[in-house]
């Protein structure tokens, strides 16, 4: 094993060590970087995060420099995970998150301190029924004096629920109490606020062709709406129906559909942007629970698996979102996420959904307030964590 400095933890705090194996895409390291500066900040946590792909990191934090080993940003140590890890006594938590393999040497480690650390796999999150009885089961190490513990993110009072900042639905309520906050945004943007009666969009999705249909749906619509695609995956379909190259800062009118191009904000900023707009697309996971936070209307677009599996998980959500709708309403909500996950939506689907955004948005507002009264998961995980100690 390397031998690498260690920067000083502060007195009188506890350490945890959270790992984090970048798979494809942002949502690893989102939700393990959402964690991390929340334990921070909210409970005084010195965590050492440990992430394998810094390149990947840095979109959501631009501060990060992908080549150095050990630097501090909002106060959590982020380290370069490479092969090689330093000989270190591990923190009194270890999470490894998304069921990524902490190195064995360290895993020995863990087994020789004294006492053991909490040993915490943090798994996806998903609405199915039987997270609630997998939530906090333990998993004895075969062969080590070690117990692994399963903490699943979830919708209700028996799972670990969501992340969810102490002040977040206080800062939601003063940006959009402030037109400053929102100019504010808006110049980060690189783009001018869009009219009032403007329908504003914003759009993260995986690759999709049912994103030409909407785009074409929209160009023929009868009351303009201004789509914001942040630069990622998506960016390629929107550049083939607009047949050019496009870039930050770009602007296209195509009939009544304005196309404005973002730069991949810092996820510090990505609630700004949900909040700013009427309607938003989302993906993955932590956008996904953004959305929820924003309390505006949304469409997933759920992280595609083998073999189909990801379609329960959709309607797993379904099931619990649209429970309490009316019939009409669960009904377009149901057809346009369906078509959107299987790449394709209709101006029919898209017009009976857009009809009913009156009651959506009353939705998600009713939706975030009641989620709102579930402890969220970084609380749960504390606690849990204590309870084990
Ligand atoms: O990037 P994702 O598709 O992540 C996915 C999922 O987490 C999925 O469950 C997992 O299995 C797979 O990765 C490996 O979508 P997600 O989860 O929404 O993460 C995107 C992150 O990017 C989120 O933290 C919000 C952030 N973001 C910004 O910071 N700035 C931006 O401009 C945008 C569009 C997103």
């Amino acid at each position: 094993m390397a031998e690498f400095p260690t920067m000083p933890s502060p007195a009188n705090r506890p350490v945890w060590d959270v790992f984090c194996a970048v798979v494809d895409n942002y949502g690893d390291i989102g939700v393990c970087w959402r964690l991390a500066r929340q334990l921070t900040a909210e409970y005084r946590i010195f965590v050492r995060l440990w992430v394998d792909d810094l390149t990947s990191f840095q979109p959501l934090c631009p501060q990060i420099d992908p080549v150095v080993e050990i630097q501090q940003v909002d106060g959590v140590e982020i380290r370069r995970w490479d092969e090689a890890i330093p000989e270190i006594a591990p923190g009194e938590v270890v999470v490894e998150a998304f069921g990524c393999r902490i190195p064995e040497v360290f895993i020995a480690a863990m087994a020789r301190s004294e006492p053991g650390p909490v040993w915490v796999n943090l798994e996806y999150l998903s609405a199915e029924g039987w997270v609630e009885g997998c939530h906090t089961l333990s998993s004895p190490h075969p062969r080590l004096p070690l117990t692994k513990y399963f903490f699943f993110p979830g919708f209700s009072a028996n799972t670990g629920g969501l992340l969810r900042e102490r002040e977040l639905l206080a800062h939601r309520q003063h940006f959009e109490d402030s037109p400053a906050s929102e100019n504010k945004f808006w110049r980060l943007t690189g783009h001018p606020p869009p009219p009032a009666d403007v329908l504003c969009v914003s759009l993260f999705a995986y690759e999709n062709p049912a994103i030409a249909d909407l785009l074409s749906v929209w160009e023929k619509a009868s009351s303009p709406v201004c789509c914001l695609v942040p630069v990622s995956r998506a960016l390629a379909q929107v550049e083939n129906t607009c047949a050019r190259p496009l870039k930050a800062g770009d602007r296209v009118q195509r009939g009544a559909l304005e196309i404005r191009v973002l730069p991949f904000v810092p996820q510090r900023d990505y609630d700004a942007l949900l909040w700013a707009c009427d309607l938003n697309f989302v993906r993955g996971e932590d956008s996904f629970v953004r959305a929820q936070w924003a309390a505006k209307p949304m469409v997933w677009h759920i992280y595609p698996q083998r073999e189909d599996a990801h379609r329960v998980k959709l309607d797993a959500f379904l099931a619990i979102y649209c429970f309490n709708m009316a019939q009409a309403v669960a009904g377009a909500v149901r057809h346009f996420w369906h078509g959107w996950n299987t790449g394709s939506v209709t101006s029919l689907q898209w017009n009976d959904f857009a009809a009913h955004l009156p009651q959506l948005r009353q939705h998600a507002a009713s939706w975030a307030t009641s989620l709102a009264q579930q402890e969220d998961l970084s609380s749960a995980l504390v606690r849990f964590c204590r309870s084990k100690v």
